[in-house]
């Protein structure tokens, strides 16, 4: 039996805010702003009581929290506290696969007994870090990760198989790894709102139901899953394009559909947990001649203001039947080049 456990901090960017400026410590904290077109990116727990979350506007948020601090991200500082968060990791076990920079699941099945190792990283992080984090330990990522959120935040949760389905039972559908909001709109629609619910369902029926997704939600559902923690380096380069079902001739038209695939391919490498330090933008036009043009990331620049260049980069007016954007130059985590990027900001893609 394997031995995962899952590591998330809490409240990470606004738990870094309070612990660089002590004054603002047991106060609401609301990150956000600036550089992601007003929404929240994350708050304290003190925040939270009022209602505020992350990917909700500004605006809103300073409804609902009048007196809430609200800060700008400094995504510097996060990356360096993440790099201090992988160190403690790595004291512990070589496989580790990081989401973001904020979560990760840890390979213990090396130790005889997990715990007193899983409450050690725990313990050295809030000493080592100063920042606090919730842990799940259990025989499989999903359930580690599930275990970490339960009762979030400076949690301690361990689910042992025998537990698990009791565990799973009550828990919204939305719980599971893989059920986004959208495939829980569409669950809660068909009626099944917990997992429970979901147990009713037929293999083949989740299959035609949810695709390839189906089969694992399928299992998850009942406890099992048998992804493997991935240490390696993911691919070199990632992207996505779209072929137009018209030609466009104008950057207006052009720039929406740009975002999108940046949303997407963001996700894609949030998923992959890479770095990447360039972005690319690519147009096929009419008479199918290609372009593309890079630009790497700089200090300070999003990847929103890095595609806002590129856009202004290109002529339109032959017309465009294809738009892609891509991401390449990847740095590990773990490596040297991590600690200069100057921000991974997820807003844009949450
Ligand atoms: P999360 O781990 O999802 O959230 P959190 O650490 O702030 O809070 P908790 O884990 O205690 O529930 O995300 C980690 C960081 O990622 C978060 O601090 C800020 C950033 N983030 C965004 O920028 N936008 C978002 O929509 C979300 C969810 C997170
Ligand atoms: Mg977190």
């Amino acid at each position: 039996m394997k031995k995962i456990l899952h590591v998330d901090i809490d409240a990470f960017y606004a738990s870094v805010e309070q612990l660089d400026r002590p004054e603002y410590r047991g106060k609401p904290v609301i990150v956000g702003g600036s550089s992601n077109r007003g929404v929240v990116s994350t708050c304290s727990y003190e925040a939270r009581k009022f209602g505020v979350r992350s990917a909700m506007p500004v605006a809103l948020a300073k409804k609902k929290c009048p007196h809430g601090i609200f800060l700008p991200p400094r995504f510097d500082r996060y990356v360096e506290k993440s790099k201090e968060i992988r160190r403690v990791f790595s004291a512990y076990t070589e496989r580790y696969q990081t989401v973001g920079l904020d979560e990760a699941y840890l390979d213990m099945s090396h130790y005889e007994n997990a715990m007193p190792a899983a409450r050690e990283i725990k313990r050295r992080i809030r000493r080592e870090t100063g920042l606090t984090c919730s842990v799940g330990l259990s025989y499989n990522m999903s359930l580690a990760k599930i275990a970490s959120d339960l009762k979030k935040p400076d949690a301690f949760v361990v689910i042992r198989p025998e537990q698990a389905l009791e565990v799973l039972r009550e828990l919204p559908i939305g719980t599971l790894h893989g059920v986004g909001k959208k495939t829980q709109e569409f669950l809660v629609k068909k009626d099944i709102h917990t997992i429970e619910d979901f147990w009713r369902l037929s293999l083949d029926e989740a299959v035609q139901m949810l695709g390839k997704m189906g089969h694992a939600l399928y299992f998850r559902a009942r406890g099992e899953d048998d992804r493997e923690i991935v240490t390696e380096r993911a691919p070199k380069s990632s992207s996505r394009e779209t072929t137009l079902s018209f030609d466009l001739y104008t950057r207006e038209t052009i720039a929406p559909i740009a975002y999108s695939l940046l949303q997407e391919v963001q996700q894609d490498i949030r998923d992959e947990g890479v770095i990447p330090q360039t972005i690319t933008l690519k147009i096929k036009y009419a008479d199918f001649t290609i372009r593309s043009k890079q630009r790497k990331r700089e200090y300070g620049a999003t990847w929103d203001e890095l595609l806002e260049d590129l856009l202004d980069a290109f002529d339109y007016s032959p017309g465009v039947r294809l738009v892609g954007v891509g991401f390449s130059n990847f740095a590990s985590p773990d490596e040297e080049r991590y600690e200069q990027l100057s921000l991974f900001s997820w807003n844009s893609f949450r």
